[in-house]
């Protein structure tokens, strides 16, 4: 196999192969030092923005998905798109037989599509879709990540995403129930799927206006669109580009951006490490500039002392 880009100039250089042969390595040899580098540096340097979608299955996350990246595309953005799997022990496989694939044109150097399984966290986003997000925000200037929308995946993409839209379907008021419930944390922006439906997508509008006018808060905007017709489309991508943008200008973004990475960084050494070692080390970890090499030398140094007080008792 080709070695891995040496800097980030050679991962946007060596294009959609180049970014392939990380994304693997992110799963097969996760403390590659030339790897953690590469992260550390993605991370320095966040180019572009990730957009996570949510919404119950079937409601059209992923024809949304296709007709974001084709609207993007027409306007000579590049978008790169981490599709989470469904698959989780219990069910072994896809949820929905049918699901909509996304589909990009290979030839095209500004649109790249992963799939991701959700492992171990049932139903959850995988525990590499952050660094995988972190990666192509430095090179792409659009990242979506669509998640399977079961449960907890729902919290969990706003641990990885900037910004996090939530998808809603006309004639459905169950997530909105959730919303009201609190059980959900509430999304940036609120989409209204199959707008072609018409009558039924705009009360289903109006019902989640209603029901998040509720929340604490400023309450997310509702708008309708419809992947279908592609009725919508430009102004989501308008209203989440105002949001980042406004939210940058703040440093809100910044600060959510170091919190997500310091969060992922402490639940992989929890995991690696366990709450014990994790609790005697924290102090001494400067998580913010390098959250990936640190997990990864914090790791090392217990296992090093791990093995001499083995070896001495
Ligand atoms: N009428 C209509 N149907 C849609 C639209 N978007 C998706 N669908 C349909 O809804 C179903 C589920 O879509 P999919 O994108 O796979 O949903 P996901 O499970 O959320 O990714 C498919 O049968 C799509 O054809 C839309 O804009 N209008
Ligand atoms: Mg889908």
């Amino acid at each position: 196999m080709k070695p891995l880009p040496g800097d980030l100039a050679a991962l946007a250089a060596g294009g959609k192969a180049a970014l392939a042969r990380t994304l693997s390595a992110l799963e097969t040899a996760p403390e590659d030092p030339g790897l953690v580098g590469l992260l550390d540096a993605a991370w320095a340097a966040p180019a572009g923005l990730v957009l996570g979608l949510t919404g119950p299955p079937g409601v059209g996350k992923s024809t949304l998905t296709n007709a974001l990246v084709a609207a993007l595309r027409g306007r000579g953005e590049t978008v790169a798109v981490i599709a989470v799997d469904p698959s989780s022990r219990r069910s072994g496989g896809a949820l929905l037989g049918d699901r909509t694939r996304i589909a990009t044109d290979p030839e095209d150097p500004g649109a790249f599509v992963r799939s991701m399984a959700a492992r171990r966290r049932l139903g959850g986003i995988a525990d590499i879709t952050f660094p995988a997000a972190v990666l192509m925000r430095a090179v792409f200037d659009w990242v979506v990540v669509e998640t399977v929308g079961v449960g907890q995946s729902e919290t969990e993409i706003a641990d990885c995403a900037d910004l996090v839209v939530f998808c809603a379907q006309p004639g459905s008021g169950d997530a909105l129930q959730f919303m009201k419930a609190g059980v959900m944390e509430v999304p940036d922006l609120v989409l209204v799927t199959k707008g072609d439906l018409g009558a039924p997508a705009v009360r289903a509008a109006a019902e989640a206006r209603g029901a998040l006018s509720l929340a604490e808060g400023v309450a997310p905007a509702v708008a309708v669109v419809s992947a279908r017709t592609g009725a919508g489309v430009d102004a989501a991508i308008e209203a989440v580009a105002a949001l980042a943008d406004a939210r940058q200008r703040v440093g809100s973004l910044a600060a959510r951006r170091r919190a997500q990475g310091r969060a992922w960084a402490e639940s992989r050494l929890v995991e690696s490490i366990g709450r014990i070692g994790y609790d005697l080390l924290w102090r001494q970890i400067e998580f913010y500039d390098t959250p990936f090499a640190c997990v990864v030398g914090a790791s090392g140094r217990v296992r090093t002392l791990l093995h001499q007080s083995l070896k001495e008792a």
